[in-house]
């Protein structure tokens, strides 16, 4: 297994839509198993592979709080199938946006359908920071990140300290 290094905003690379997995196969599964090495690494809840610069439909997550405890979870061509009426707000954070945290409002339920790490197709029901979390990764997928989510205003002032960082960055 290998750490894989993660993309940062500003990286256009994150902006880009992820194409869909043929096969899970065994270059696919090495893929998963090092972004899973990765999230725990950073550490993370869930990472996406165009996080670590892959452009392929694949993610991972390992929620593990009190009230629920998943395991790895490895998801190629994730979809969501149903969502609820009822959303929630929670605070969101991202290892592409270090040091952000914000609260964004997504559906409190899903129903995912993906290729597990055999290529075998399964469905999952999702609430709580699961439902939150494997939406997040799934809009990763598509190049959106959570705070293209957030108003103007503060979408505008992440923005700008996102830059101002990354000025300071290259100064360095
Ligand atoms: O996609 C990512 O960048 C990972 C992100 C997932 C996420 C977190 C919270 C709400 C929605 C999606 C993270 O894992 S940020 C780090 C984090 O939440 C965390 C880190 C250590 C322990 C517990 C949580
Ligand atoms: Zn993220």
């Amino acid at each position: 297994m290998a750490l894989l290094p993660i993309l940062t905003a500003p990286d256009p690379r994150l902006k880009k839509k992820s194409r869909p997995v043929e096969t899970v196969d065994a270059d696919v599964r090495q893929l998963m198993d090092d972004m899973l090495e990765t999230m725990y690494a950073a550490p993370g809840i869930g990472l996406a592979a165009p996080q670590v610069g892959v452009l392929k439909r694949v993610i991972v997550l390992d929620i593990d709080r009190e009230e629920v405890k998943t395991g790895p979870l490895f998801m190629a061509n994730p979809e969501i199938i149903e969502a609820s009426d009822e959303d929630v707000s929670y605070e969101e954070g991202c290892l592409s946006v270090p040091e952000h945290y914000s609260d964004v409002v997504r559906p409190a339920k899903v129903k995912v359908r993906y290729l597990d790490r055999d290529g075998a197709r399964q469905e999952m029901e999702c609430e709580g920071l699961l439902a939150t979390c494997v939406q997040h990764e799934i809009d990763h997928l598509d190049g959106i990140l959570f705070v293209d989510k957030l108003s103007a205003l503060k979408r505008t002032l992440i923005r700008k300290k996102i830059k101002r960082r990354a000025a300071a960055a290259t100064k360095t």
